[in-house]
């Protein structure tokens, strides 16, 4: 099986191509990124002298290089993390998530009804549902939730993902769509919200809550999804959406705490800011159609995944270090500094 995953230098990229090269030996993994100021060529080290793995640096955009890639590689399969994913960004320049999450993916969609392919799988996200409110907490997200996007973001990827379902009615391209809840792990840009946390502490600077800090999401360690993902490629049907949520709802106020405590901070560090425009109030999956067709189940506690989490950025600041002194100082002031 020769596999080609976009967006592998990338958080949850990652730690899928870690998966798939641990799990199925015997696969060829063709990483495809950009290396946009998300992507990280460091991250990947471990895997750069693995025969199985090659890395390409292209745009999903590029038309040319996309085609050019599919006629060395013939790949079996695509799965497509690639993506501009962090939703402050999309409400500062919606721009760029038009063209990597909508035209990226059609591109890469067209060379697979050029060459042939196996499977496409598009990984999406909760956040195309929208969101829901505080007081019902009897209500989850399943897939017939009708799609209704609240940000630049969360419409670019639900663009696409209407679009991956019309090739497949049109084209019959043999498609598969998962939608997962926030996913928290190693490798996570610490523009997010866990890794902001738990590298601001370290610092002893302060910790911007946005608004109240009484926004919802429905944490899910990224290992648990790379699983799921890995059950849909292989077992899941054709033309389906598969949604991915381990039953995990946090209020961000409470997460922003546990991460002082676990690090020995004072909660005075915590900053309420200026809220986020258009803020989903809470993200919540309903998983029973992964777990019935496919077993899926997450394995990661959270008390568990969170510990884990913070160990990983205590004894990898060689990873971080490097982001957070260069570009992502001027996004950090555009982003905090008059908020
Ligand atoms: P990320 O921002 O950490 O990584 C994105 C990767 O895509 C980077 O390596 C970047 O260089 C690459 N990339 C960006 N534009 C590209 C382009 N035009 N061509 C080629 N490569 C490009 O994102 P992530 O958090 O790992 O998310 C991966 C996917 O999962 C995205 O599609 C996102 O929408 C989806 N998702 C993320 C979460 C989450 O909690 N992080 C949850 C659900 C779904
Ligand atoms: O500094 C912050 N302060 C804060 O209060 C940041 C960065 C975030 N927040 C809040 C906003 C959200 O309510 O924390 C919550 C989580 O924020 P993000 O980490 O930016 O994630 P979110 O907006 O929920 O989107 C994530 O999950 C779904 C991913 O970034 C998306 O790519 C994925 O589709």
């Amino acid at each position: 099986m020769n596999i080609i995953v976009t967006g592998g230098a990338g958080f949850i990229g990652s730690n899928f191509i870690f998966h798939m090269l641990k799990e199925h030996p015997d696969y060829r993994i063709v990483c495809l990124d950009a290396l946009t100021y998300a992507g990280n060529l460091s991250t990947l080290e471990p895997v750069m002298s693995n025969p199985n793995f090659r890395f390409v640096k292209l745009d999903i955009c590029d038309r040319e290089g996309v085609y050019k890639l599919f006629e060395e590689e013939h790949p079996d399969m695509v799965v497509n993390f690639a993506a501009e994913s962090h939703v402050d960004r999309s409400i500062e320049n919606p721009e760029v998530f038009l063209n990597t999450n909508i035209i990226g993916t059609a591109t890469l969609m067209d060379a697979c009804r050029k060459y042939g392919i196996k499977r496409y799988h598009q990984v999406s996200t909760d956040e195309v549902y929208g969101d829901l409110p505080l007081d019902r907490p009897d209500l989850f997200f399943t897939e017939e939730t009708p799609i209704h996007t609240s940000s630049p973001y969360s419409s670019s990827k639900a663009g696409a993902d209407l679009l991956v379902l019309a090739y497949h009615r049109t084209y019959g391209l043999p498609v598969t769509i998962s939608r997962c809840s926030n996913n928290y792990g190693p490798y996570h840009f610490p523009e997010k919200l866990i890794p902001l946390m738990i590298i601001n502490c370290l610092h002893d600077k302060p910790l911007p809550v946005y608004g109240e800090g009484l926004n919802v999401r429905d944490w899910l360690y990224v290992e648990d999804h790379c699983r799921a993902i890995d059950l849909i490629i292989h077992n899941g049907r054709v033309g389906e959406v598969y949604n991915v949520g381990g039953h995990n709802e946090m209020k961000n106020i409470d997460i922003v705490k546990l991460i002082c405590k676990a690090l020995d901070k004072p909660e005075s560090l915590i900053t309420h800011v200026t809220d986020r425009k258009g803020h989903d109030m809470r993200y919540a999956i309903d998983p029973t159609k992964i777990h019935n067709e496919l077993g899926w189940l997450p394995e990661t506690k959270f008390a568990d995944g969170i510990k884990k989490t913070i160990q990983w950025y205590l004894d990898n600041e060689d990873w971080w270090q490097p982001i957070i002194s260069g570009e992502y100082q001027n996004y950090y002031e555009e982003m905090y500094g008059n908020r």
